[in-house]
């Protein structure tokens, strides 16, 4: 089986913040799931480098646009591995294999008849790269999302016929209700195209940084076109002598938050069958990751803002597996979530030190201190296994509803099921039970039960915390990850104690 995740790709007029990481994140933890379950999986993330706002900050610096996305691609770059982020390609789409795949797919699209001429006069907002229609004006034609006045617009340009897919894009949200998920951002891009779509500029002539139009090279694309189809484009230069497209077109989930939404909900489908090119399977639309400014109101940390949280500060201090932790525990995926450094430390010490880490440190010392750092063997206690939320199902309804993307959902199974663990340790007292050599049975029994359930535990935490779980895997004498020959063990293997998973901060003055 084959499963192909992609983030957006990010735009090099600044810095990657947080916002950036977290979408990355996501599309990670679901890539790498998938991989644990034994599918064949594609995960791509890269850079969008062209369009207007790279040019600018290009003339304010005194580079060219290629210099600044060079050096600003290179910092999502660095990025990744210290999120540890698992993608299979980064694309950037200045790649002149990008660029040519570009011009042979609008090329059908403008030979099937879905590109005219005409003259664009209205709105535009340079930091969105976009045309606004009427309703997405704020007051004193402004941008609604970035606060500054908009560009009144008048040019030739290519157009796309969006308007004549207004009754394919119905058709295909009637027969696919979870193209778009969740349900409301749905709704949202249904109710766009349900108020009438209008065509869209499919060109710009004034600006040079770009994809040539193939059959009017005074013009280049505008960048959306160029930046969407880099999810298709990339299949077929990523491996060098072997083109992905078959294997993995169409894509299993495009990974993306709210801000981008009637790009990939309305204008991409549009785009893909005026191609006639198969339609991605899902959307996976998240909510804006909230900072406080400094007047204490919530908005979304962007960088034409300035309210960013660095996420290389964060990881210097609480290591990358908290930072994708708490990113998805505390911000439900889907909804907005406020994000605070108070909150970090919080879910920091009370889940992961406490919950998780000493589950980790307890069992280990326990059965090194009462086993000789064997596992005994014992069968499955029901107390645990048992039960709608019981370690039994645990597997089960993690895959179901990471196949639906509920990644926080699947996380607070996963902790319901920590919580239950340290429970279990409370009731059944194995220091205690080290005491009286006629239970030793009953001794046995907890003790491989806890190693058991971690063992379950840290497998489908895995995805979302690879290095700490795979220490905690290691050290429980598992060597496999996958999910897909996940049955209980017999005891017997040999644990191994470790420093604390998550140690407990410093107190900072
Ligand atoms: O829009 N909270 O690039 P971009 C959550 N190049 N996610 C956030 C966020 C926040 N505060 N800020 C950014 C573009 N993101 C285009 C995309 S795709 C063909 C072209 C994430 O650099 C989120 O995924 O502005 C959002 O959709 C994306 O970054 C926008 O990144």
């Amino acid at each position: 089986m084959a499963f192909y995740v992609t983030t957006p790709i990010y735009y090099v007029n600044a810095a990657p913040h947080l916002g950036h990481a977290y979408t990355t994140i996501g599309a990670d933890i679901l890539a790498r799931h998938h991989r644990q379950r034994g599918e064949e999986v594609f995960f791509l993330t890269g850079t969008d480098e062209h369009g207007e706002p790279v040019v600018q900050v290009a003339e304010r610096e005194g580079i060219t646009p290629k210099e600044l996305a060079d050096r600003n691609a290179q910092r999502f770059l660095d990025l990744l591995p210290r999120i540890n982020v698992s993608n299979d390609f980064f694309i950037r789409t200045s790649d002149p294999r990008h660029k040519a795949r570009v011009q042979e797919v609008m090329q059908r699209v403008h030979d099937n008849g879905h590109v005219y001429k005409g003259l664009y006069e209205g709105w535009y907002c340079p930091k969105c790269a976009d045309f606004k229609t009427e309703g997405e004006i704020a007051e004193g034609n402004t941008c609604p999302i970035h606060r500054i006045p908009l560009d009144r617009e008048r040019e030739e340009n290519w157009f796309f016929r969006l308007s004549s897919f207004e009754q394919p894009l119905k058709d295909l949200y009637g027969q696919r209700p979870d193209f778009v998920a969740p349900r409301s951002r749905y709704n949202e891009a249904l109710a766009f195209i349900n108020g009438g779509l209008q065509d869209v500029s499919l060109s710009r002539a004034k600006i040079t940084w770009g994809v040539e139009v193939p059959w009017d090279p005074e013009h280049v694309f505008y960048v959306w076109f160029d930046a969407l189809l880099n999810y298709y484009t990339a299949l077929s230069f990523a491996r060098d002598g072997d083109d992905l497209t078959e294997r993995f077109w169409p894509a299993s989930f495009h990974v993306l938050g709210k801000d981008i939404l009637k790009f990939h909900a309305v204008f991409w489908p549009a785009l893909l069958l005026a191609a006639d090119l198969p339609l991605p399977e899902r959307e996976l639309i998240h909510g804006y990751l909230l900072m406080r400014d400094s007047e204490g109101v919530e908005t979304k940390m962007s960088k034409s803002l300035g309210n960013v949280l660095d996420p290389f500060e964060v990881i210097e201090r609480y290591g990358a597996d908290a930072l994708r932790f708490y990113c998805f525990r505390e911000v439900s995926f889907g909804q907005d979530g406020s994000i605070s450094p108070g909150g970090f430390e919080t879910r920091y010490e009370s889940e992961l030190a406490n919950d998780f880490g000493n589950l980790a440190s307890r069992t280990l010392a326990m059965v090194d201190r009462y086993r000789d750092g064997v596992i005994p063997e014992a069968g499955i206690d029901e107390a645990l296994s048992a039960g709608e939320d019981g370690l039994g199902e645990l597997r089960q309804r993690v895959c179901e509803l990471l196949d639906q993307a509920e990644i926080s959902r699947a996380l607070e199974v996963c902790w319901a099921a920590v919580r239950r663990l340290n429970r279990y340790v409370e009731e059944r007292r194995p220091w205690d039970l080290a005491k009286e050599e006629a239970r030793a049975a009953d001794l046995d029994s907890v003790l491989y039960n806890l190693a058991e359930g971690l063992r379950v535990v840290g497998l489908l935490l895995a995805a979302y915390m690879p290095e700490s779980c795979t220490r905690l895997l290691d050290a429980l004498g598992e060597p496999g990850r996958e999910l897909t020959d996940f049955g209980s063990r017999s005891g017997g293997a040999r644990v191994e104690r470790i420093p604390p998973l998550f140690p407990k901060l410093e107190a900072t003055g």
